[in-house]
């Protein structure tokens, strides 16, 4: 079939809105009308050609929402009409990673997803005949898409699309890496660093698990009135504090921090939220993807002493078990996702999205078919 979709026909080029060409989906797979897809980082990181994994031409986005259309054979769990939000990390109940209740990161579909490909090494997109890539194992950037039955979580049909697509990357990146990655308890005491679309949701995700106080340190003063209405208790601007920013902050949480999350992908900021964690125990949860190659550093007393420093994919979520538990949450009035969307766009102004984020100017623009 034909649908629409923004192509990304080479790196640093705008997408391109065209119509493409779709193939139904294969045993396992469902077909999605993609309703809403929200613009994130590493849909830019790829098409500014950085990521050495990025591939040609390719449909970009991964945090969407939609509407099952049809059914490959041996799909048991969803069928037509189905709501769901894809998962650029699947679950399958099965694998290795799946089995050891220890991680979020499903093996089944990893190798031909990093390809850009379906689980049986095909793209179902075309454009003129020439095969266009999949990206994340999700291409939310096309109005239809196809996806394994494993990478798509059932979610309840009254939610709204233009809203919960975001809980297909930002929401439960940040809220998971408090619940599942750090397991924070109440009463603890936090610091977040870098306050855009994943620092504000840890922000919540801390509120909402009763952390006692919830320190935010970002070097742009206008994400300052925003995170306090998502729960922070202190902002702290770094270039205010200078060269001391680590002891500042030690103090200012009473000798460190019990947990401190990295929502920049900057490795200088990783360094001071794993030193401004408090001796013997504090965690430091790396969220931010740095560039390729980039390394960090610090002295192995930090660790020696009891620091622990920790990465979390996708907030530790169980995609297909945990997602459609934070749609609840929204919908219950437990969280907030109306108040971070702030910029919709029709998919013919997609652009404009990456220059709003990267301006920051938008915590998330969202675009609607
Ligand atoms: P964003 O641009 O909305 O927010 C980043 C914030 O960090 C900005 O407010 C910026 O002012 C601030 N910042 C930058 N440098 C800083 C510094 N040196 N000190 C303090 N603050 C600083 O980005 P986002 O959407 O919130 O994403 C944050 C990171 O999370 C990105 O690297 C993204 O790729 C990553 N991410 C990771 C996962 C995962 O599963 N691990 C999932 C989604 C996003
Ligand atoms: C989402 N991310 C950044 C902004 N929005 C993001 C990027 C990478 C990961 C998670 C979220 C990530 C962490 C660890 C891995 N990935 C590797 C997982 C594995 O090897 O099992 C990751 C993921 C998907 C892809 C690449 C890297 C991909 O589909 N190309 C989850
Ligand atoms: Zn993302």
């Amino acid at each position: 079939m034909k649908t629409r979709a923004a192509v990304a026909f080479a790196a640093k080029k705008p997408l391109e809105i065209v119509e493409i060409d779709v193939d139904g989906p294969k045993a396992g797979e469902v077909m999605i009308e993609v309703k809403a897809t929200g613009i994130c980082h590493t849909d830019y990181y790829t098409l500014s050609g950085a990521d050495p994994e990025g591939l040609f031409p390719c449909v970009l986005g991964h945090e969407g929402a939609g509407i099952v259309v049809d059914v490959g054979p041996g799909v048991t769990s969803l069928k037509k009409g189905d709501h769901v939000i894809p998962l650029y990390t699947p679950e399958c109940r099965q694998c290795k990673s799946c089995l050891s209740r220890k991680t979020n990161l499903c093996t089944a579909i990893r190798a031909t997803q990093g390809k850009g490909l379906m689980p049986d090494g095909t793209s179902r997109f075309r454009c003129d005949g020439e095969s266009v890539l999949h990206y994340m194992g999700s291409s939310t950037f096309s109005n239809h898409i196809v996806v394994p039955e494993i990478a798509a979580a059932k979610i309840r049909e009254d939610a709204p699309f233009d809203k919960v697509c975001y809980i297909g990357c930002g929401v439960t990146t940040g809220i998971g890496a408090v619940i599942w990655t750090a397991k924070a308890e109440a009463g603890c005491r936090a610091i977040v660093f870098g306050l855009g679309g994943i620092g504000l949701n840890v922000i919540q995700g801390l509120r909402m698990i009763g952390a006692e106080q919830i320190v935010g340190v970002d070097l742009n003063p206008g994400r300052k009135e925003m995170a306090e209405k998502f729960g922070m208790t202190h902002f702290v601007n770094p270039s205010e504090v200078g060269a001391d920013l680590v002891p500042y902050l030690v103090d200012l949480t009473g000798g460190g921090a019990d947990y401190t999350f990295d929502c920049t992908g900057n490795t200088t900021v990783m360094r001071q939220a794993l030193e401004a964690c408090h001796r013997g125990w504090g965690q430091s949860i790396i969220i931010g993807v740095a560039p390729a190659g980039a390394e960090i550093a610090t002295r192995p007393f930090q660790l020696v002493t009891g620091r622990v420093w920790k990465g979390s994919a996708f907030g530790g979520a169980r995609g297909r078990t945990d997602v459609p538990r934070i749609v609840d949450w929204y919908m219950e009035g437990r969280i907030n996702i109306d108040d971070l969307i702030t910029h919709k766009l029709p998919l013919e102004r997609i652009n404009e999205g990456f220059d709003l984020m990267h301006e920051g100017k938008s915590i998330r623009s969202v675009v609607e078919f």
